[in-house]
């Protein structure tokens, strides 16, 4: 049974896909396909909302809406199943490969009965694809690459999923009465993508029995006395390991990991004649006394380190920083004082501009509301006239609060050729623009380079949005000569988005730290499109965090004046007007 709107969002997705090689008007082809991005973006489970209130959600209608009640009690609905029936099982799985398309794949199945991801393969190894009108070798490379890379994949999750696992699970055992539980590994280390989850908690053999008991888990894979590890039901493994007291903060530091920052610690401690294991810092000689163990800092502090925040310990450079006391204070969620990139119900957001601000002045002490601009195919992006009389309504909003400021910004469309969606007399006219690639991903490297280059460059062109268009486990990076970009960016005093949707998190730790190595700003953003999702901003600053960045090197961490001020400076700076 789908429970998860995850789950929900992917049979949607797959009708859409179903009524494409049906040869179905458009209309029902992208009705599907945006409930499916909606609801795959919603916080509340669609399956626990009445009638009214999914009819609320922009993107859901009355026909999508009946087709989740049906699936709430029978797991599917008619109609999908009808369709589904129609076609072989396998070629849904060939429509999920990279790059591909419903259309490609109707004209595979329909004239070469293709209809397993297997038959595929071997059909394009055999240089078939290439001769197949509107293919091409590019396809057929990408075709072989995207099969085979797939069965390598190990399966490992986003950070956003393991998390909220990982909290519905502490949160049930802290119900129970457990008062000291942690995730530790690499969900700790606030990675982008992890494993599994690794839970510590001080207890017993009871606390293994009433985590195998919870809800959440699935299969048990074994079980002992201090260590359990199970499958839960979203499919991830969880190593749930019980400690004394006395050990728990030698254990949170060790199954935090990395393994090669635990390699490093290790050396330490034998150098000064002590052992560092799970159970705590113990004296190598004579009485094996125990010198730290509850207090993970002060397993830091009598090795001689200053502390190290997880999201660090990579043995990337931060142990030699800690011997010296030179770990630098990171930008911490509290540094943050505006959100400047988000979709409201002007374009594809489930929320008015009036939600949005009500929401933003309880967190921050400013914001810049957003939407996309002209011309995109899968949304209706803003004109600048609608931009203008849009921006008006944002700031007669903001007058109900005094203290705050709120703007409008605009992700503004990077054309093929590298312009701005808007003129320069439009564009300096614009409180915020926010440039961003969302077609022709595929360019040959020296135009995307190029295209790229030309629009960082643009005066106007504020901050860059998700660089370089990797989605996580999807979509690799675009094809472009990286440091040819940086580069460009170097000399026009670019500014980079660290984009927080949880599949995305563009720029990356490594693009974030050679952006600062260049002396660049940063921002980051949360790029919600609904009020739940304000909440992403967190994942970017992890990715932030993780590559180093202080309060200085975020333009979020400014007041109102002083970033327009600062945007003000940069467009003159950059040539503009
Ligand atoms: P993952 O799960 O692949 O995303 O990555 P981690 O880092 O969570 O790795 P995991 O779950 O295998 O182990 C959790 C932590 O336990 C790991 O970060 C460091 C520690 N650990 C595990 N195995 C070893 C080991 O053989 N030696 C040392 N020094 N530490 C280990
Ligand atoms: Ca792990
Ligand atoms: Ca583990």
């Amino acid at each position: 049974m789908p429970k998860t709107n995850r789950e929900i969002s992917s049979i949607f997705e797959q009708m859409s896909v179903l009524c494409e090689l049906n040869g179905d008007n458009i209309f029902k082809i992208r009705a599907y396909q945006k409930a499916a991005n909606v609801i795959a973006n919603l916080e509340k489970n669609v399956l626990e909302m009445k009638e009214e209130e999914l009819l609320s959600i922009r993107g859901i209608g009355k026909g999508i809406a009946s087709h989740i009640k049906e699936i709430k009690s029978n797991g599917t609905f008619e109609e999908f199943e009808e369709l589904k029936s129609k076609y072989p099982p396998g070629i849904l799985e060939i429509v999920n490969l990279r790059g591909l398309g419903a259309r490609r794949v109707k004209v595979l199945y329909e004239k070469f009965h293709i209809d397993s991801v297997n038959k595929l393969l071997e059909f394009a190894k055999k240089g078939k694809i290439k001769e197949i009108d509107g293919f091409g070798e590019k396809i057929e490379k990408s075709i072989i690459e995207s099969i085979e890379k797939k069965i390598d994949m190990p399966k490992r999750f986003l950070f956003h999923t393991a998390k909220r696992m990982a909290l519905e699970i502490i949160d049930y055992m802290k119900n129970l009465g457990y008062e000291n539980i942690e995730y530790a590994g690499s969900l700790r280390r606030c990675k982008e993508t992890v494993g599994d989850i690794d839970i510590l908690c001080v207890g017993n053999q009871k606390a293994i029995k009433d985590f195998i008991k919870s809800p959440f888990v699935k299969m048990v894979l074994s079980e002992g006395e201090l260590k359990a590890s199970v499958i839960l039901n979203g499919e991830i493994q969880c190593d749930f390991r019980v400690f004394k007291k006395d050990e728990y903060g030698a254990a949170l530091c060790y199954f935090t990991g990395s393994k090669q920052h635990n390699i490093r610690l290790r050396e330490i401690a034998n150098k000064n004649n002590f052992i560092l294991n799970e159970y705590g810092l113990f004296k190598n000689y004579g009485s094996k006394e125990k010198i730290a163990g509850w207090d993970e800092k002060e397993i830091y502090e009598k090795l001689g380190l200053q502390y190290i925040p997880p999201e660090l310990r990579e043995d990337s450079g931060e142990i030699e920083l800690a011997i010296k006391y030179k770990i630098p204070k990171l930008v911490d969620i509290s540094d943050i004082k505006g959100d400047i990139h988000c979709h409201t119900s002007y374009t594809d957001g489930a929320n008015s501009v009036e939600e949005v601000i009500d929401f933003l002045a309880k967190r921050y002490e400013w914001s810049f509301v957003g939407d996309h601009s002209v011309p995109l195919n899968f949304v209706k992006g803003l004109d600048f006239k609608k931009y203008i009389s849009s921006r008006k309504e944002v700031s007669d909003i903001s007058r109900k609060y005094s203290n705050k400021q709120f703007d409008r910004s605009i992700e503004t469309e990077i054309l093929k050729d590298g312009n701005l969606a808007f003129k320069d007399e439009e564009l300096k006219e614009i409180s915020l623009v926010i440039g961003a690639v969302h077609t022709s991903l595929r360019l040959n490297k020296d135009e995307q380079t190029r295209r790229v280059i030309r629009a960082l460059t643009n005066p106007y062109c504020d901050v860059v949005a998700h660089l370089t268009q990797r989605i996580i486990m999807e979509r690799e990076e675009m094809d472009m000569d990286y440091e040819a970009v940086f580069d460009a960016a170097y000399k026009s005093n670019a500014v980079f988005e660290i984009n927080g949707q949880p599949d995305r998190l563009d720029l990356k730790d490594v693009n974030i730290k050679k952006a600062k190595s260049l002396g660049l700003k940063l921002v980051l953003s949360s790029d919600a499109h609904s009020l739940e999702q304000f909440d992403y901003i967190s994942y970017a600053l992890n990715n932030a965090r993780r590559a180093g960045l202080c309060k200085d090197d975020l333009l979020n961490c400014l007041s109102y004046k002083d970033f327009k001020n600062f945007i003000k400076e940069n467009r003159k700076k950059r040539g503009g007007l």
